[in-house]
């Protein structure tokens, strides 16, 4: 008997545990141990089998590890029929997560118990694919059409109580799932309840399939794993037998599985876990945290303290006048009651926040006390150094000093302290409240303590954390810069906004460039594009000047009603701007430009280059660890269509050695900007890829 499945027979009960930490995921082992199981049970003159997992989970899914790779028998799906078909009556306890394959084995069983906070669900869509093992066959024939659609398209996981009114559970239960789970086997044998295999149940009613896959297909933009879970429940209401439907499902399975897309996305579901892992910071522990400050109370200041408020850690907001820290306070109420209204802060909580937990100060002497502070005023050098020998002068000794900067230089801020050990870039992102990436930017002199500190911050946040270098722009705008860069470059050789704005939606961001220029304020790369300049711009360089003619003319895009689009009053999308193409055409008349036109594919070859080189530099200097970090702080700071896994999961994809031999042809025209990095040279002469430097899977 395979221990990752323990059998015990208690009375007329055969046990099934499931003992493969931590997630009990739906392994070789398992899968045998279960067949084995049963066929114990069924020699061993059980009249019942309960399922249940031991540790903190029933199965959470199939081992996604094991994707891509050649599959074993016993399949799962096989385990499943196998379960429904046992002559005893199956019952499965549940708690913790039953996910995709775990809630495929909880509906092969005939009855379902489950602890109160148990979530189920199927989010393979969100690996690229679809339930695999019978669960879009057998959901929608218990549960209904829509209910199961909805709950397999999305993704979502839903809790217990809404389980059971959908009918997807039988009994929800508090205690411990073994105990619930035997005490349900012995009510169901003490009244002869019958087996109850689902599959056996009639087809349910279809609904309009191809407007369903239609509108999935619209929200996954460029997503296919969506659509194809439509057609899968199709299958489960038009195909001849339960046995065609599954047969189908398989299939359907078997296609997602060969995608690119499942494997970006298993991709991105690893790098997610593997970003926090840092060899340096094994054994290191991070300072305690019992009150936060944070100098600044404008957008971003009022976001990162709403951020630590909702964490539950208290704040001291310190700003310059009582008028603007009131401001400030509004500010931070506004953001949660955003969070009131999404049902993630009770009304009571909201108030004591308000009342107790949110201090205003406009004295640095208020911060003495604060275990860390983050710093999120003006950017501007000088600015922070002022603040940054204020805090010096009053934070007590060990308290954490992190600066919010976006491009500043880490290092020369540290030095204006008697403790650069313990200065630290927090970069959040915008709304910080919201946005899930935090770049833990670590200086030369930071220490490990505080490094680990900056990281369990982000994870009291709830947010995902990458740790990176300073340079100007660490590793998320600093790509950024580049990649807007060759898209200004484009336009100003012949392409509109509109066209990249378009060929990168198609793609599969959200917005392209310009969009997203005019919804962060085009104000902030105005103020960019002068500091480079003052600085000496290199004189190999191109700029531009139609989007400073712009910002002259007072339009700083959705703020002001008017930039790259003119926006409607109160609404978020616009139209283009009809000024902007003449203002493109007198910058390319002054540098004597005669616009050429751009394919939709050479826009994307082009803007896709320029972020894989910019980022294989940000490894190859050891800004980002690995690429996976990388690829994190592009889908979780800048929209990168998840997908795709990551611009350089998507380089590896597509193959390294046809976008250095692109930028290589570029670099006839443009030597400064098209420079390979020599990380991506190195790779394609050794003929890896930028996985083969990720040590997570
Ligand atoms: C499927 O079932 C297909 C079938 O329909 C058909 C098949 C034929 N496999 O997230 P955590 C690892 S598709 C392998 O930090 P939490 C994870 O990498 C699957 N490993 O914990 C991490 O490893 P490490 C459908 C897995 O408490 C460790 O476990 N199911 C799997 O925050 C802890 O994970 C899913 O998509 C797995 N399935 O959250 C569920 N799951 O420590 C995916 C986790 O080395 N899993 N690991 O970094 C989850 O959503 C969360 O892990 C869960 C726990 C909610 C369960």
């Amino acid at each position: 008997m395979s221990q990752a499945i323990e059998y015990e027979k208690i009375g007329d009960v055969a046990v099934l545990a499931a003992n493969n930490p931590p997630v009990n995921a739906l392994g070789l082992e398992i899968r045998k141990g279960i067949i084995n199981g049963l066929e114990s049970a069924e020699v061993d003159g059980a009249k019942a089998v309960l399922i249940y997992g031991k540790g903190r989970t029933y199965f959470s899914g199939a081992d996604i590890r094991e994707f891509g790779k050649p599959p074993v028998r016993p399949f799962l799906p096989d385990v499943c029929d196998r379960i429904e078909s046992s002559p005893l009556l199956v019952v499965s306890a549940l708690h913790g997560a039953a996910l995709g394959g775990g809630l495929e084995v909880a509906l092969s069983s005939h009855y379902r118990i489950a602890i109160p906070t148990t979530r189920i669900g199927f989010p393979e869509v969100n690996l690229g694919l679809i339930p695999g093992a019978g669960g879009s066959q057998r959901l929608p024939r218990i549960s209904g059409v829509s209910a199961a659609l909805e709950i397999i398209t999305s993704g979502r996981h839903v809790l217990a109580p809404e389980a059971l009114e959908l009918g997807i559970l039988d009994e929800v239960q508090d205690g411990d799932p073994c105990e619930i789970g035997l005490s349900y086997v012995q009510a169901l044998l003490q009244r002869s309840a019958p087996r109850r295999p689902i599959s056996e149940l009639p087809s349910p009613a279809g609904i309009d399939f191809d407007a369903a896959c239609e509108a999935m297909l619209k929200k996954g933009r460029g997503q296919l794993s969506g659509a194809v879970a439509v057609r899968a429940v199709q299958a489960a209401c038009e195909a001849d037998s339960f046995a065609a439907g599954l047969a189908r499902e398989r299939e359907l399975f078997l296609e997602l599985m060969g995608t690119d897309q499942r494997k970006g996305l298993i991709h991105a579901f690893f790098a997610e876990r593997a970003v926090a892992k840092l060899p340096e910071l094994k054994g290191v522990e991070p300072r305690i945290l019992h009150q936060v400050g944070v100098v600044g109370g404008g957008t971003m200041g009022a976001g990162i303290a709403s951020a630590v408020l909702l964490a539950g850690l208290p704040v001291v907001m310190l700003e310059m006048s009582h008028e603007a820290a009131y401001a400030a306070k509004n500010r931070i109420a506004s953001n949660l009651n955003g969070a009131v209204k999404r049902g993630k802060l009770s009304q009571s909580d909201f108030d004591e926040i308000l009342q107790d937990r949110l201090v205003l100060a406009i004295d640095y002497g208020a911060l003495s006390n604060v275990d860390l502070v983050v710093e999120a005023v003006f950017e501007d050098m000088e600015v922070k150094k002022q603040v940054f020998s204020s805090l010096d002068a009053v934070c007590k000794p060990g308290a954490v000093l992190a600066t919010n900067t976006s491009y500043l230089d880490i290092n020369e801020i540290g030095a204006t302290t008697s403790r650069p050990q313990d200065v630290i870039g927090l970069h959040f992102f915008s709304p910080a409240h919201v946005m899930k990436l935090l770049e833990v930017v670590v200086a030369d002199e930071t220490s490990l303590e505080v490094m680990a500190t900056g990281f369990a911050l982000g994870r009291r946040l709830g947010k995902v954390s990458v740790r990176a270098g300073v340079c100007d722009g660490f590793i998320g705008n600093r790509i950024l810069n580049t990649y807007r860069a060759c898209a200004d470059h484009m336009v100003l050789d012949g392409a509109t906004p509109y066209q990249i704005d378009k060929a990168l939606t198609d793609f599969g961001f959200a917005m392209g460039p310009f969009a997203v220029s005019d919804l962060a304020g085009l104000d902030i790369g105005w103020a960019m594009r002068k500091r480079k300049r003052a600085e000496g711009l290199n004189p190999q360089a191109r700029d531009s000047t139609y989007a400073d003619k712009l910002c002259e003319a007072g339009h700083f895009g959705q703020k002001t009603g008017r930039g790259y689009y003119v926006y409607e009053p109160g609404k978020r999308t616009g139209t283009p701007n009809p000024d902007v193409m003449s203002l493109v055409e007198a910058d390319r008349d002054a540098q004597g430009i005669v616009a050429r036109s751009f394919s939709d594919e050479e826009i994307l070859r082009r803007y896709m280059a320029s972020m894989v080189n910019e980022a294989a530099k940000v490894v190859g200097e050891g800004i980002a660890s690995r690429p996976l970090d990388v690829d994190v702080t592009l889908l979780f700071g800048y929209g990168f269509p998840r997908f795709f896994g990551g611009p350089l999961k998507w380089a590896d994809l597509q193959g390294l050695p046809g976008i250095l031999e692109d930028i290589r042809k570029w670099s006839n025209e443009d030597s400064f900007f098209w420079q390979p990095a020599p990380l991506l040279e190195q790779l394609v002469s050794e003929g890896k890829t930028f996985e083969d430097l990720n040590a997570h899977n």
